[in-house]
Order: structure tokens, then C-alpha cells, then sequence
């Protein structure tokens, strides 16, 4: 409940008569409620109230915490009994979540309460979610666990003629088989020239011997997600690919050292760009150094030159990403989840990454 009651003070401070809630991730962490389709109305005072449809009647008794239900009947949709049961007619201003809402229903919620001032909010659930108090990081180490266990599976059992998709579905199967509630996004298997690719996900090309090949998956356990990156060779590659994934490493693990509470967005990636552009391939780092890692796989903040004014702060989780990517030749990605604290951070992930892994 102590996750209602803060928004709830947040949305009082912000002068709204209530929230309405359409994420549902963000659903999932206020109330449990683990369905496709919902509403949730969040107001500054009295209790939160949860509509849904017939399907999962049974299910929210289960499931739903701290919130009034609603089911709609059949041949109703979920905007229609906003209306029928006059909820906003008291209001005078509404907040949305202005990332996740259709046109669809923001016009409809713009024609049908026209007495209610609709006010677009970002962040507001978000800022909640980007601390984990200790349950939620046992939660999300447990989601790593998992993660590394797959890893060492799935590694064991890639042979060279393999297709990436196949070894994606390994990676997708194992990861139910060791308690994975799913796979946290679609699964990345870029080999050889592809490998050079950011987000290369499998195709159906199949992995030849002397090709690097990176893996980058996770699960979803709880409602949380873990995420993590290696970059393996199948039999021997180029002095130049052994060369990057060494650089890659040492700025990778330079940075997670230096990691503690108190440093900015920007400050994290100068750690692992400038090492990369030292070594001469500052270029062919495009993308940030890392994002925030919890119930979204990407949170805030964004561990880029732009973050200056984001300090990180304890117990949050982000992931530490560098890559060097050469195309049309091949490249190398390694990530870890890591805890920031006080002084200093906590890796989640424990797969091995201290030198090219040769399969
Ligand atoms: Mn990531």
C-alpha cells in the first residue's frame, strides 16, 4: 500500500483531483493486478478504483490490492462505464499519463467530461518506481540469477551451425524452465558481421565457426526485469575483434568501480566513453552507456552527455552497457545490472566477462 499512498501525495501536490492510470506495468506496480486491460483512477484522497473487463473477474480477486473493482459487462468497454457511472463529474482537473494513452481515449475522455480540465503528466508514477527498497532489489537479484543461469546453459550448448534463432529459443525456453516469467524483451542474437549491429535480434542466419556473437536478454520475474550482455567468439576471431572486446571490457569494469550515489547521468558515461575514444573508437560508441532497469526495461535515467543535471541516488538500479560496433566486420557489447549505494555498487549479474569467452 505504501506504493498508492506516495502517488496519492503526489497527485495531491500537484493540485489534481486524481490520476488516471493507463500503464499497465504501472498498474501492475500500484495494485498487482497482472491483466491486459485496465483502468486505474488514482485519486489525491479516498480509495483508488480499478475497472476492468469480464475476463479477469476472477482473477483480480485474487490479484488486486488497495483498490475499489469494477467490471464492466459484456458489450461494454471500460471508457463507457466512466461515463455511465458519472466518475469525474466532482472533478475538476484530471491528470493522464500522457506517454501511455491512445488518441483514442484521450479524445473520447476530451468530448465526454468536458467540465474537467485533463492535464498531461509524465513521470509521476515513474518517480516512484526508480528507487527499489531492498524486497524489490532481492527481487530483481533473483531476476539476474536467473538470467546468468540461462547464460551458462545456453553457452554450453551452442555449436557452430546453429541458427540465431535457434539459440533465442533456447535462451527463451531455459529461461521459463528456471522460473523466468517471460523474456523482458525480444531476444538479441547478432553473430558475425551482424554482431556489429546494436540490436541485431535473431534472425534465421546461421552462426559459423570464427564469428563473435552477442547475446542480449533477460526475464521478467515478479514484475521486474533483469537484462544482460555478452559478447562470445566461436572459435577464433580477428586480433582486431579480440582488441575490441578488451577495450570494451576495461571500460565496461572501470566504470562499474568508479559507480557510486551522487554522480550524474553524464558523468557515468564520460567514465566509459572516454576510455573508448582513448583507445581510438569513440565513433563507433552510438548509443548511451546505460538506462535505469526495474519494472520497465527501460527507466529513467538515460546514462548519456545530456544527463548532467540527473544525480543518481541509492538503491537505484541501471544497467552499464559499452559497446564498440565496426560494421560490416563485427562488435562487442557487455552489460551488467548494478545497485547504486552510497559508495559505491552492487553487481547483479555475475556472468563471467574477463576475457573473450571461446566456445
Ligand atoms: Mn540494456
Amino acid at each position: 500500500m505504501a506504493r498508492l499512498a506516495k502517488l496519492q501525495r503526489i497527485v495531491k501536490e500537484k493540485g489534481l483531483d486524481a490520476l488516471l492510470v493507463s500503464h499497465l506495468p504501472h498498474i501492475q506496480y500500484l495494485i498487482n493486478y497482472t491483466g491486459s486491460n485496465g483502468l486505474l483512477i488514482v485519486p489525491a484522497q479516498g480509495k483508488p478504483h480499478f475497472f476492468t473487463d469480464f475476463r479477469y473477474k476472477a482473477q483480480v480477486k485474487q490479484e488486486v490490492i488497495g483498490a475499489k473493482i469494477s467490471i464492466v459487462e459484456r458489450d461494454r468497454n471500460i471508457q463507457d462505464a466512466l461515463v455511465e457511472r458519472q466518475l469525474f463529474s466532482d472533478y475538476d482537473s484530471l491528470g493522464f499519463e500522457k506517454q501511455h494513452i491512445s488518441y483514442a481515449l484521450f479524445d473520447f475522455l476530451r468530448t465526454k467530461f468536458r467540465h474537467v480540465k485533463l492535464v498531461p503528466e509524465t513521470e509521476m508514477v515513474e518517480k516512484l518506481t526508480v528507487i527499489k527498497s531492498e524486497d524489490e532489489i532481492l527481487v530483481m537479484k533473483r531476476a539476474a540469477e536467473i538470467t546468468d543461469k540461462v547464460y551458462e546453459i545456453v553457452t554450453d550448448l551452442m555449436k557452430p551451425g546453429m541458427t540465431e534463432n535457434e539459440v533465442a529459443a533456447e535462451i527463451a525456453y531455459h529461461t521459463r524452465l528456471q522460473g523466468g516469467e517471460r523474456d523482458a524483451f525480444n531476444i538479441i542474437v547478432a553473430s558475425g558481421e551482424r554482431s556489429a549491429l546494436p540490436h541485431g535480434v535473431a534472425t534465421d542466419k546461421k552462426i559459423r565457426k570464427n564469428e563473435l556473437v552477442t547475446l542480449d536478454f533477460g526475464c521478467v520475474y515478479k514484475g521486474f526485469n533483469s537484462d544482460m550482455t555478452r559478447t562470445v567468439s566461436m572459435g577464433r576471431v580477428s586480433t582486431e575483434l579480440q582488441k575490441i572486446y578488451e577495450i570494451v571490457r576495461v571500460s565496461q569494469q572501470r566504470t562499474i568501480d568508479k559507480l557510486h550515489a551522487g554522480m550524474n547521468a553524464r558523468e557515468v558515461d564520460t567514465l566509459a566513453r572516454d576510455y573508448i575514444t582513448l583507445h581510438g573508437y569513440g565513433s563507433k560508441f552510438g548509443h548511451s552507456t546505460g538506462h535505469g532497469l526495474g519494472i520497465e526495461v527501460h527507466e529513467m535515467p538515460s546514462l548519456n552527455q545530456r544527463g548532467e543535471r540527473y544525480k543518481l541516488e541509492p538503491n537505484q538500479v541501471v544497467t552499464i552497457e559499452p559497446g564498440i560496433y565496426l560494421e560490416g566486420i563485427g562488435g562487442v557489447r557487455i552489460e551488467d545490472d548494478v545497485v547504486i549505494r552510497k559508495d559505491g555498487c552492487e553487481v547483479l549479474t555475475c556472468s563471467p566477462k574477463d576475457s573473450l569467452r571461446v566456445l
